[in-house]
């Protein structure tokens, strides 16, 4: 067989696979693994390093299907190259419950998935961070310890969505070089040919920030092989448009949008395994094309060994840094450095907006901890994210921790998440909480791929003044609190912000947004408690013994809380106060605690500067709840709060008039 037959047969596995494994499920998308079967051939047989025997090495080239749907590429790859939890069986089951292959990829669900995607474009905007962790982790450790590509496949779809743009200009302005995106230029999308909605000239598009680019013909070996070749070498991120033809061998709907989204039919693929000149039955490889797929598998691993002998010969200290970093494990001296800065919090009793003393706990926590990764979307000043260890990283400056992402929300969040998944350093954002809406789609990611992604989001409520309501968030922190396995903490004071950024930092099966005021508030933990107490998501922060009335509080209106408790204490009520800095670590309480926490005084009252979805769970139906009702309004801080009654005074007399009903 000579190597062009046997690359046609080793590209029609995927094909095949992949045809057959949607015509079983009665579902799925064929088109983009049967048109991109030859560049993933190329990639995979020729250049990517990868082991499946330890699909975590961390020296691995990373492979990120963005255009998730072709995700039966993925699992044919997996499959084919030798990964072990991904057998025929498993192909077989594609798309059912249960099955590691779920209908767009997961990560965690099978080895080999870097990331999940799914929503067009998540996995570029990933594929951003990757590269740049290689890059920071590079200069750290060195060329012998990191040095790997990150290859990326998008369709024409993920080039269209707006995340695309903050992916492709972060990535050029960094000089990404070891980032290699694959275009699958097919020109074809659901509603029919991508004509019908864009006419970018994407080469010029990317050229024109910074990128390297190539164009070949997607079915031509020869010609991705020497595209790659180019690539590599390159001094900035390379676009290679491979022009394919989506559903490719399939005789009447090759081409077409008929084959994007559809089982192609028993009839069409048979005559597609006519025309490729395939025999084997449906999920069978023949022997020999098997061995050849399993021996890429084998041979790619081949770069492992002497990889760990160089990890074995480099200084021991920096070895055993390298291998904590990559466990994703906090260093020694971390809880140590919290409580401490805790206690000095609590006799201090600093009065400063949580967004400082966010600050002045990534003061401590940069110093300690030296994998923190900081950054902001163009709002470092307004969002306290840089601190005295963290210098700007840039093209060529890759060993500095903090990174101007421009004013790209969602590239921002996406790129935190590839940071993240990479693994070796712990990535944190900023950008003011009303935006959170810019980059809520990567961060619900976040939260389903159980990652350790941290969103500064400060200026949290109408407390932000004068900006008005446009960035005054009201349901932000409702919308976030509704994302499942999301840490949305809002801290009541310093105390509690250093508590908030150690939940953050140990938390690595779940993201974490902070919620920080622009405004200053006094400490209201003055008593100090080596214990996080906001790890229980709620506490009494103010205790009363039977008290008639209990306030739930979060963040700035803590406070005013604790002042409403006052004015009711002078006229011989009984007034518990709870801080809640987060509804989903309280959710994780036992029921006990919970019970004892949300108590049965006869009032309950609930104050926070947002929306009152959600505080239901804390006062019942009945409840008295202090917040906002709809937008907010530009003006003085002073003025909003009273304007829309979130005062002590007005919680105060509501709680009164109902102990009296
Ligand atoms: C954010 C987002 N919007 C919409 C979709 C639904 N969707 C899935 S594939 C697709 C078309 C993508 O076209 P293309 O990238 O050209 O893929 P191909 O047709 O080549 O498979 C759309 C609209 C999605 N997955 N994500």
């Amino acid at each position: 067989m000579s190597n062009s037959e046997k690359h046609d047969r080793m590209a029609n596995a995927i094909r095949f696979l992949s045809m057959d494994a949607v015509e079983k499920a009665n579902s799925g998308h064929p088109g983009l693994p049967m048109g991109a079967a030859d560049i993933a051939t190329v990639l995979f047989t020729k250049f990517l390093k990868f082991d499946p025997k330890n699909p975590h090495w961390p020296d691995r080239d990373r492979f990120i299907l963005s255009a998730g749907h072709g995700s039966m590429l993925l699992y044919s790859l997996l499959y084919l190259t030798g990964y072990e939890d991904m057998t025929l069986d498993q192909l077989k089951h594609f798309r059912q419950l249960g099955s590691k292959t779920a209908g767009h990829p997961e990560y965690g669900h099978a080895t080999g998935i870097e990331t999940t995607t799914g929503p067009l474009g998540q996995g570029f905007g990933n594929s951003v961070g990757f590269a740049l962790a290689e890059r920071i982790m590079n200069a750290h450790f060195g060329d012998e310890i990191v040095d790997h590509y990150t290859y990326v496949l998008a369709g024409d779809g993920c080039l269209m969505e707006g995340i695309s743009q903050e992916a492709l200009t972060l990535a050029g302005h960094l000089k990404l070089n070891k980032l290699i995106l694959f275009w699958d230029h097919n020109s074809i999308s659901i509603d029919g040919s991508v004509s019908l909605a864009d006419s970018t000239d994407q080469l010029a598009r990317f050229a024109a920030s910074g990128w390297n680019t190539l164009a070949c013909d997607g079915h031509d070996a020869a010609a991705i092989e020497n595209a790659i070749e180019i690539a590599k070498k390159s001094d900035r991120p390379t676009l290679i448009a491979a022009k394919t033809t989506i559903g490719f061998g399939a005789p009447t709907k090759a081409g077409t949008n008929k084959v994007h989204g559809s089982p192609l039919g028993k009839d069409e693929i048979a005559a597609t395994r006519k025309a490729l000149g395939w025999d084997s039955p449906p999920f069978e490889v023949p022997s020999d094309i098997l061995d050849a797929w399993r021996l890429v598998g084998l041979n790619s691993a081949k770069a492992r060994g002497p990889w760990e002998k160089r990890l074995s010969e480099i200084d021991a200290d920096q070895r055993s840094e390298f291998e904590r970093r990559m466990r994703g494990e906090l260093p020694g001296g971390f809880d140590q450095a919290i409580i401490d800065y805790k206690a000095k919090l609590s006799s201090e009793k600093p009065k400063v907006a949580t967004r400082k003393s966010s600050e002045m706990a990534l003061e401590v926590i940069n110093g300690v901890v030296p994998e923190t990764i900081g950054g902001s979307a163009d709002l470092t000043g307004s969002n306290n994210t840089k601190t005295s260890q963290t210098k700007a990283i840039s093209a060529g400056a890759y060993g500095n921790r903090y990174v101007h992402f421009g004013i790209r929300e969602l590239g921002m969040a996406a790129a935190l998440n590839g940071l993240a998944l990479h693994g070796g350093v712990i990535p944190y954002s900023g950008t003011f909480l009303c935006f959170s809406d810019y980059a809520r789609p990567a961060m619900r990611l976040a939260s389903l791929m159980g990652i350790r992604s941290i969103f500064v989001m400060t200026h949290d409520s109408i407390g932000l003044g004068e900006d008005g309501p446009t960035h005054q968030p009201v349901e932000h922190l409702a919308a976030l609190r509704a994302i499942p396995n999301h840490l949305v903490m809002r801290p009541a004071d310093a105390v509690e912000a250093a508590e908030c950024w150690q939940i953050a930092l140990e938390s690595d099966k779940a993201p974490s947004t902070l919620a920080l005021t622009r405004q200053n508030l006094p400490t209201v933990r003055t008593d100090h408690t080596d214990e996080n107490l906001s790890r229980r998501g709620a506490y009494v922060l103010s205790a009363a013994d039977d008290p008639d009335v209990t306030i739930f509080a979060t963040g700035s209106e803590v406070e005013i809380a604790l002042n409403a408790k006052t004015l009711l204490a002078g006229h011989g009520h009984r007034v518990q106060v709870v801080s809640v800095p987060c509804f989903e670590l309280f959710e994780q309480q036992d029921a006990d605690y919970q019970a004892e926490v949300i108590g049965t005084s006869k009032v309950k009252v609930a104050i926070e500067a947002g929306i009152r979805l959600g505080w239901d769970r804390f006062i019942g139906l009945d409840g008295i709840f202090i917040g906002m009702h709809g937008f907010g309004a530009s003006g003085e801080i002073s003025d909003l709060y009273k304007h829309f009654g979130i005062t002590a005074e007005a919680a105060a007399e509501a709680a009164e008039k109902a102990l009296h009903t």
